[in-house]
């Protein structure tokens, strides 16, 4: 039988060179299917005459063996291979940590900062953000605090340098954030929900005050919004922050110049062998000023009262930090102690979220 040879050579060149299973197959199929190359050759041997078939009849089934052979090997060879490469590639050290933790820890006011913006954001609050050196009138007159107000002499302003000559109001380190609410209300005009967390600065150090600090403050200005929003969503806040199911706050009578009425803002707690517990007990903590915006900064901020109304808040974030962690002693907040800040830090990377739990 002619070009036995050839066809010995051609398949086994193909099986040698298939790559994975599928084009194995093929080859297989090509010379050994139903209508394959060597199936028809053998097929033809009951037309040969008797010395021909003699010859050519056990040159094919030899053959068809070594190609049996030859893919039973290479199949064999293939799976090995993928194997090999899975080991390779999915080989993993049980032993190592999970994570390399960073050297470095996240401040508590950080840590708190993060948190409080989840829960904002988690009502539909945008976060805000102005100047640390402020002009005059975003921190005192848009506010409804004119010169002659006492308010003024209460904040322990630091006033930057002006050049001689210039009889310009100074620029201030602002005292609170609410400029950066002015400046949010001009920019976007109404209706508007943000907060604005940020460093705000009283010239102030003692037991209890540090010249630099933390305030983050809301504001919520739409057609309709009454005080009744306001409880809510501090209360809502407080239950998520503190991470308890039940919070009770008491709005007492207030003043301050840019909200009217006004309301200082106390929740629920006992103080039991030291130990802070929120929404039980008989003690009273203030914890944050509130009231409606008053309509002349409204009108400072290019916001008709006539039309918009809503509320305005204002909390420290180092006093709240304090609270939640334990921490008894705010001058050491901004000492940049390693071993208090190894303490009292957070993991890096371990991002508060209000699904993932705040603090853990
Ligand atoms: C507070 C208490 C009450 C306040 C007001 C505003 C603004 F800009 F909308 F008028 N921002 N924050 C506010 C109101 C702050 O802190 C104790």
């Amino acid at each position: 039988m002619d070009g036995l040879g050839e066809l010995r050579a051609r398949y086994l060149e193909a099986v040698a060179g298939a790559a994975d299973e599928a084009a194995l197959e093929a080859v297989r199929l090509a010379a050994l299917g139903r209508k394959g190359e060597i199936s028809l050759r053998m097929r033809e041997l009951g037309g040969m005459d008797p010395a021909a078939r003699q010859v050519a009849g056990p040159a094919l089934n030899a053959l068809k063996d070594e190609l049996e052979a030859a893919l039973k090997a290479r199949r064999a060879a293939l799976a090995d291979a993928a194997l090999e490469e899975r080991l390779a590639a999915e080989w993993l050290d049980v032993t190592l940590p999970a994570r390399r933790r960073p050297a470095g820890t996240v401040h508590p006011v950080s840590q708190v900062m993060e948190e409080v913006t989840a829960i904002f954001a988690d009502m539909g609050f945008a976060v805000a953000e102005g100047p640390q050196i402020e002009s005059d009138w975003h921190n005192f007159d848009a506010l409804n605090i004119p010169p002659e107000h006492p308010a003024r002499q209460e904040h322990d302003t630091f006033f930057m340098a002006r050049l001689p000559g210039d009889d310009r109001p100074p620029h201030v380190l602002r005292t609170h954030t609410s400029p950066v609410q002015i400046r949010a209300m001009a920019e976007h005009g109404a209706p508007i929900r943000v907060i604005a967390p940020g460093r705000v600065y009283r010239m102030d150090m003692d037991q209890t005050h540090t010249p630099m600090f933390h305030q983050v403050e809301g504001l919520a200005i739409d057609r309709d919004i009454s005080m009744a929003h306001l409880k809510w969503v501090l209360e809502e806040f407080c239950r998520a922050y503190f991470e308890v199911d039940h919070v009770e706050l008491r709005f007492r009578a207030s003043h301050f110049p840019f909200t009217e009425p006004s309301a200082e803002v106390d929740l629920r707690c006992s103080w039991e062998g030291g130990q802070l517990k929120v929404g039980e007990g008989e003690s009273w903590m203030e914890i944050l000023g509130s009231g409606m915006v008053h309509p002349k900064v409204l009108s400072a901020a290019g916001v008709d009262p006539a039309e918009w109304q809503g509320f305005a808040f204002g909390m420290g974030i180092d006093r709240i930090a304090m609270l939640k962690y334990g921490i008894p002693d705010l001058r050491a907040f901004f000492e940049s102690d390693l071993r208090w800040l190894r303490h009292y830090g957070f993991a890096a990377l371990d991002m508060p979220t209000l699904s993932g739990g705040l603090s853990r």
